[in-house]
């Protein structure tokens, strides 16, 4: 809410104040040469994860996960920014055998949310996060969806993608 879109020159001194050595982006970065460069200059590294289509010139990042990167093999090219980290943890639980049907599922909730209100088509792997997560969604799995949904006045049972989407609070709802 602060500093808006994408990678700020002025979060990334805190970050590295802070002791931060490697930063993973969600949804932005790999238009951000500037910013990218920054971050090597202070001295951090960084894993970009994003969707948006890059340009001719890409940032020196430590690797750039992207599936709109035309040398890119992954055969869907319409995951969400939150789609795109998802991939990214589920190869790290591959990499450390973690890679169980729990896990796998664990946050398929915010990856439904993240999907549905970014606007991507819902076909393909998008449609079965959307899928699932709304499932999830509607199970009451996660505490913190929970509450913004009840805060929201949105009913659980009949959940579905344009509460998601469209919805706006109530001025007065807002201030609870
Ligand atoms: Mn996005």
């Amino acid at each position: 809410m602060i500093d808006g879109y994408g990678l700020s020159l002025s979060s990334l001194e805190q970050l590295r104040d802070n002791g931060t050595n490697l930063i993973i982006s969600v949804d932005c970065g790999v238009n951000a040469l500037e910013e990218i460069k920054a971050i090597r200059d202070l001295g951090m590294e960084i894993i970009i994860t994003d969707h948006h289509n890059p340009k001719d010139e890409l940032p020196p990042a430590l690797a750039i996960i992207n599936p709109k990167l035309p040398e890119c093999p992954y055969p869907f090219g319409h995951l969400a920014g939150v789609g795109v980290a998802f991939k990214l943890l589920m190869a790290i639980y591959r990499r450390l055998g973690l890679d169980d049907t729990e896990n796998v599922l664990k946050y398929m909730d915010l990856v439904a949310v993240g999907t549905i209100a970014d606007i991507v088509p819902l076909i393909g792997e998008n449609r079965i996060f959307a899928s699932i997560g709304l499932q999830h969604l509607i199970e009451k799995k996660n505490l913190g969806l929970n509450a913004l949904i009840q805060i929201c006045g949105l009913n659980q049972k009949t959940l579905d993608t344009t509460d998601i989407v469209f919805w706006h609070c109530a001025p007065d709802q807002c201030r609870r």
